[in-house]
């Protein structure tokens, strides 16, 4: 068993690290989350004041946030690792000799160590910090991709990606002579899952798929597109961008090969996101970046690299950044994923309920399973004109196409308002919402 896991058995918070080349430093910027009594039922009124950022008026009333499929807002617990990180540690990492780049660097991995709990990873050295989903996607296009996909292959992606695992493939695929296959959905949303076995042929390079679309809010079957994958040896991966922050992940039980996410979009800072794969197959690829601490030795006749993680980890990567993800980590872990989800579930189905109320509200997508977002229409109003009266009534929304112009192209429609939830977010927010939208309604009609 690896240290992860006994750390996992034996404390839900273990300050000790055990990973590669961990400091040996006091460690002062990973402090323990103030002790939260965990309830059975989640109340996300008390998870409010861990928010300062939701204390403020915007345009004279009270905001209301829904837009956190774009970014989510920081707890208090996140903003003071980071402060005090940089107050009583900051240095670089596995660099130094002296106490402070220590710290620095057990602070660094000890929030390694907190990401690999929190996705079940087998091994930290699995764990790649990169600067969020969208690198972590360009890392493995770059390297299992410019290795394994060659002229007549085929990546297949779905038609609920977000560009960032679109394009990534899109270049690699135009590179290498190879061809980007698309599994179609069908109206409400869902994956046609009879395309994917049909398309999944003995070309397919590589299946990469979201856990839940950042448009329409569709979860996917990810037990069941992994196993069809696997059944014609397709390595899969999962951009967990929308997915870990509602429903998380047990990388090794979801039997995924790669799986990307950004930590701003679970309550941790903006910079720093994490590509886990499978070790096996991040041991047979090469680097992307060349750089200091992905070497070890360089001569100009030849650089013997570094073990993993650091292979992937090229120049001074974003210390106070995993610091932050290491403490959204925790708050989530305290939260309780599972009370955090409920209280979500609940929520969508009270804002889809109350949505019925506006009239001439089309709802854009829907799918048998929800999870974070909420696409919709109003009228022919466009949806820029419905998100700017809304935020003047203080509820931010996303409108646009969500970096997702193919699935809006699919769904007929150029853009969408786009309403996201996050821990914090209370029927009181749908009220306001839901008021908002009469006002936006009744101004255009
Ligand atoms: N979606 C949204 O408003 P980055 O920008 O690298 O942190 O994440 C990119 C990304 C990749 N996949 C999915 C499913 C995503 O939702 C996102 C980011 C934001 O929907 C910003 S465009």
């Amino acid at each position: 068993m690896t240290a992860v896991k006994s750390e996992r058995e034996g404390s839900a918070c273990p300050r000790t690290s055990t990973a590669p080349r961990s400091g040996a430093g006091e460690g002062v910027a990973q402090r323990r989350i103030a002790p939260a009594e965990r309830s059975a039922r989640f109340d996300p009124v008390r998870a409010r004041a861990d928010f300062p950022i939701l204390r403020q008026k915007v345009h004279g009333a009270p905001l209301v946030y829904l837009d956190n499929a774009a970014t989510t807002q920081k707890p208090r617990v996140v903003l003071d690792a980071m402060t005090r990180y940089y107050e009583e540690a900051n240095a670089n990492v596995h660099r130094g000799v002296h106490l402070l780049s220590e710290r620095a660097t057990k602070a660094y991995e000890d929030a390694r160590l907190a990401v690999a709990r929190f996705i079940g990873a087998p091994d930290p050295r699995e764990v790649i910090f990169v600067r969020g989903t969208t690198e972590a996607v360009n890392l493995v296009a770059q390297t299992f991709g410019r290795t394994r996909v060659g002229p007549g292959d085929e990546v297949l992606v779905t038609a609920l990606e977000h560009h960032s695992n679109i394009v990534p493939w899109q270049m690699l695929c135009r590179e290498k002579g190879a061809r980007l296959a698309v599994v179609p959905i069908d109206d409400a949303g869902d994956l046609d899952l009879d395309a994917l076995d049909r398309l999944l042929g003995p070309r397919t390079r590589l299946l990469a798929v979201t856990q839940v679309s950042n448009a329409l809010g569709t979860v996917n079957p990810l037990d069941e597109i992994v196993r069809r994958a696997h059944a014609k040896g397709v390595p899969v991966l999962v951009d967990g961008a929308q997915g870990i922050p509602h429903r998380g992940i047990d990388v090794a039980a979801s039997g995924a090969d790669f799986y990307a996410f950004s930590a701003h979009k679970m309550y941790g800072p903006t910079g720093i996101g994490v590509l886990w794969g499978r070790r096996e197959l991040l041991e047979e690829l090469p680097p992307w970046q060349g750089g200091g601490d992905m070497i070890l030795s360089v001569t100009f006749e030849k650089t013997v690299y570094n073990a993993l993680p650091y292979k992937f980890e090229a120049g001074t990567p974003a210390i106070a950044e995993a610091v932050g993800l290491g403490a959204a980590v925790e708050y989530l872990e305290q939260a309780g994923l599972a009370e955090v989800a409920a209280h979500e579930r609940d929520l969508l189905a009270y804002a889809l309920e109350r949505l019925r109320e506006v009239p001439d509200l089309r709802l854009v997508g829907t799918p048998r399973e929800r999870s974070g977002a909420i696409s919709f229409l109003v009228g022919d109003v466009h949806p820029h004109d419905v998100a700017t009266v809304l935020d003047r009534h203080g509820v931010a929304v996303r409108a646009g196409h969500h970096c997702a112009q193919p699935l809006m192209h699919r769904l007929g429609v150029a853009a969408t308002v786009r309403a996201s939830v996050a821990l914090y977010s209370t029927r009181e927010d749908v009220d306001a919402l839901v008021r908002a939208l009469h006002a936006a309604r009744e101004m255009f009609a």
